[in-house]
């Protein structure tokens, strides 16, 4: 008898969920994977759901099984993220829409054992699909990397494919981390990721004037009806909080706050 194709687990679209999901939004190098670990330890009711930029750095498919017969080096795949900065107007497409997709996937993971058993489970992702179409996709068209044909068809699939996993994949909060693109800047050239040392100042200005359409003034047009309504928790990060025990605690509060108004 034929063996049936493996699906991915998920939990099934319910209203009942008992986890909140909330996304951590911000800037190019502004703070987020160094914020998302700092919740990670914070609370044994927190999971963190870090952005697979791993998969856009080295893309291969991982249900093909020639791969096996690899060895770790032979398996390198293609830099996604290289290519796009190397060549916007040739790879944003493919780029964003392998982000989206890696993205949904690892978004609809069930939570954790231990999440699921946990009084008041709170999921937190770093970023999300909001961010990938109404921030970098639109800034990509509005800059002339997507035609106006891609960004359609992009526009088109990104609604349906959210309108099919609604509402397993609908935030219940957002949280902002603030930071002037100078800042951003400063960071991103810090850490050094090799794929992004190209970014002028004016893309990440490009980027912040975005974030603070959509997450400050709040007067970005969106087509999820409910995202218009989603509570958001701005923290200011200009002043360096990694290194800072204080900082770190004043924003855990503030996010512990946060959640009991949710
Ligand atoms: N960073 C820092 N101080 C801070 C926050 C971040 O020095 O208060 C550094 C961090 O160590 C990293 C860079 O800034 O080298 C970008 O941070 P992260 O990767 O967390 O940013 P993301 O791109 O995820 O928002
Ligand atoms: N990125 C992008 N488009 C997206 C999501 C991310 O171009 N939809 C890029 C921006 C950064 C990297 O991927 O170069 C993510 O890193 P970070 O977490 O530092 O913002
Ligand atoms: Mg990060």
């Amino acid at each position: 008898m034929a063996t049936p194709p493996k699906r991915a687990l998920r939990v099934p679209a319910t209203q009942t969920r008992t986890e909140k999901k909330i996304s951590i939004e911000g800037n190019i190098a502004a703070g987020k994977s160094t914020f998302v670990r700092l919740l990670q330890g914070a609370s044994e009711d927190w999971e963190v759901i870090p952005e697979p930029i791993g998969k856009w750095c080295n893309v291969q498919n991982d249900s093909d099984n020639i791969y096996q017969e690899l060895s770790s080096s032979q398996k390198s795949g293609g830099n996604l993220l290289q290519m796009l900065y190397d060549k916007p107007s040739r790879w944003s497409y493919t780029f964003q829409s392998y982000a989206c997709l890696s993205r949904v996937r690892s978004q609809l993971q069930s939570p954790s054992a231990k999440l699921r058993q946990a009084e008041n489970p709170v999921q937190f992702y770093e970023r999300s699909v909001y961010s990938d179409r109404y921030v970098f996709a639109s800034n990509l068209f509005e800059s002339g990397n997507l035609t106006e044909t891609e960004w359609s068809v992009y526009e088109d699939w990104h609604t349906w494919l959210l309108n099919q996993f609604h509402p397993d994949i609908n935030l219940d909060a957002i949280i902002y981390l603030r930071a002037q693109p100078q800042r951003c800047m400063q960071r991103l050239l810090h850490r050094g990721r090799e794929e992004e040392q190209g970014i002028p100042l004016e893309y990440l200005e490009q980027l912040h004037f975005k974030h603070e359409s959509w997450l400050f003034h709040r007067n970005l047009r969106l087509d999820f009806e409910y995202l218009n309504n989603v509570p958001v928790l701005i923290l200011n990060v200009d002043d360096d909080f990694k290194n800072d025990r204080i900082k770190q605690e004043v924003l855990i509060d503030k996010v512990r706050d946060f959640l009991t108004t949710l």
